[in-house]
């Protein structure tokens, strides 16, 4: 080892800017079928090697092998794969909706679909999900209708968030899913705190939650490790590293000296690391940590090794930051594909369906999103009531924000009496306005 005769800062390195080759040598891979699966109840300080490791199930050809092979229905497969295609199809969407200026913001999650859709599919109805804006998969399998998720992204009449929040940060009335915030890791202790209630009174859900790995330089993210492990709450704390966090490399979150994964034995945790893109793996290993919680074992601190495929948001242009077309390159390939293709060589799938499905989803993603503008659009009405926007913070209004109202409800009705009737102005006229809870206006209405 060479030695310095002063101490040197060390800055990570992206492996590869634009204009060079994508270089993902530094991913650290075990062969499908090789990691152990240890009993549930194995302590976090027996199974370490888990958090270095890489749990794979599906080989290069597509088939199941080793220890933690789920043994699936296919039926149930063909589920996942429904969820998956629906996920991407909706985000390809919503993508194509705003660069044509329909919505203002999207985020897509272009190369993660099994991260949400396997896990959902592992949990129970009755677990509470904590998620990031990058998990509408999960909104999808607990069968949120992409209308209502359709309305958020238009801020419409039928607006789950009445109007409040940036498009993609839903807030599912249905489903067991938590609010989601923009100010990164919140939703971490939130859910060990969600976990450490059900334990008190004696139920059986656990929580479970998923914050990207750039979220887990946040001190929330230690906190809730923290609270997680004195208290073995029933939860399970996932990571996705998918390489990125806007342009940052996931180096400068920690991830080039030590997986993330193995942050969990730091704190006396398990921690797991897992092929992101395998449907089965995810799958099995998120069902291995929902057994450790619902027996008393504690808390599970998963990383999912994915790739984000698109560019953060819409915002975002990652040709700027990072080598051209590396996603085709992730070694890890696609979820979807490699679903499909492990189907097929069940015998339980063909081309020929895949397409089939491919054409029902996408009819369903258009007609949803007819419907959900039938509620309003950016530039037509019914539009959200702008009394909203004072309710459902204070049980009684302060009297600063009642004045603001008045205020607001003169200059309303001062600007309706002086427009021509047809002019569009940032608020409708009062009393023609649609509340988000009142609102019962369907296609065509
Ligand atoms: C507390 C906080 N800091 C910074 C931001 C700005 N921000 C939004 S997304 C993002 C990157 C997050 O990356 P990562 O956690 O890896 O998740 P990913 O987007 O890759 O899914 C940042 C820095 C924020 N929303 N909240
Ligand atoms: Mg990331």
């Amino acid at each position: 080892m060479r030695m310095n005769k002063h101490s040197r800062l060390h800055l990570p390195h992206p492996p590869a800017r634009p204009g060079e080759a994508p270089d993902f040598s530094y991913v650290q891979l075990s062969p499908a079928g090789a990691v152990p699966r240890p009993d549930v109840n194995a302590r976090a300080r027996d199974i370490e090697s888990l958090s270095v490791d890489l749990v794979r199930v599906l080989d290069d050809a597509g088939d199941a092998v080793g220890p933690w092979h789920p043994h699936l229905d296919p039926a149930e497969l063909q589920i996942g794969l429904r969820h998956m295609l629906l996920t991407r199809l909706f985000d390809d969407r919503m993508q194509r909706n705003q660069r044509a200026g329909k919505i203002s913001f999207y985020i897509r999650s272009l190369g993660e679909e099994a991260v949400s859709v396997a896990q959902c599919m592992a949990l129970r109805p009755g677990d509470m999900l904590f998620p990031s804006y990058r998990n509408q998969g999960l909104q999808i399998a607990r069968g949120i209708a992409l209308v209502e998720l359709m309305c958020q992204l238009l801020s419409n009449t039928r607006d789950m968030c009445k109007g409040r929040q940036l498009p993609v940060m839903y807030h599912s009335k249905a489903g067991n899913i938590f609010s989601i915030s923009g100010n990164l890791a919140t939703q971490f202790p939130q859910a060990v705190g969600w976990a450490m209630a059900a334990a008190i009174k004696g139920e059986d859900h656990l929580a479970a939650s998923w914050i990207g790995e750039g979220s887990s330089a946040e001190a929330d993210f230690h906190h809730a490790l923290l609270f997680a492990s004195v208290y073995q709450a029933p939860v399970i704390l996932n990571v996705v590293n998918n390489q990125w966090a806007i342009s940052t490399f996931q180096g400068y979150a920690g991830g080039e000296q030590r997986s993330f994964a193995a942050r969990g034995p730091g704190y006396g945790i398990a921690g797991i690391r897992v092929d992101g893109n395998d449907f089965l793996a995810v799958y099995a290993v998120t069902q291995w940590a929902a057994e450790r919680a619902r027996t008393g074992a504690g808390p599970t601190l998963i990383e999912l090794v994915t790739y984000r495929g698109a560019a953060h948001s819409t915002s975002d242009d990652p040709a700027r930051y990072r080598a051209r077309n590396d996603h085709e390159h992730w070694p890890l390939g696609d979820p979807i594909q490699r679903l499909k293709q492990h189907l097929i060589r069940l015998g339980e799938w063909s081309e020929a369906r895949h397409q089939a499905l491919a054409a029902e989803l996408e009819a369903l993603v258009v007609s949803s999103w007819k419907e959900a503008t039938g509620f309003g659009t950016m530039t037509e009405g019914p539009r959200l009531n702008a009394d909203l926007m004072f309710e459902d913070v204070f049980k009684e209004m302060p009297e600063h924000l009642q004045k603001q109202r008045a205020l607001m409800r003169a200059e309303r009705s001062r600007s309706a009496d002086s427009a021509p009737p047809s002019a569009a102005t940032p608020f409708a006229k009062a009393g023609t306005d649609v509340s988000a809870e009142t609102s019962t206006r369907s296609e065509g209405a």
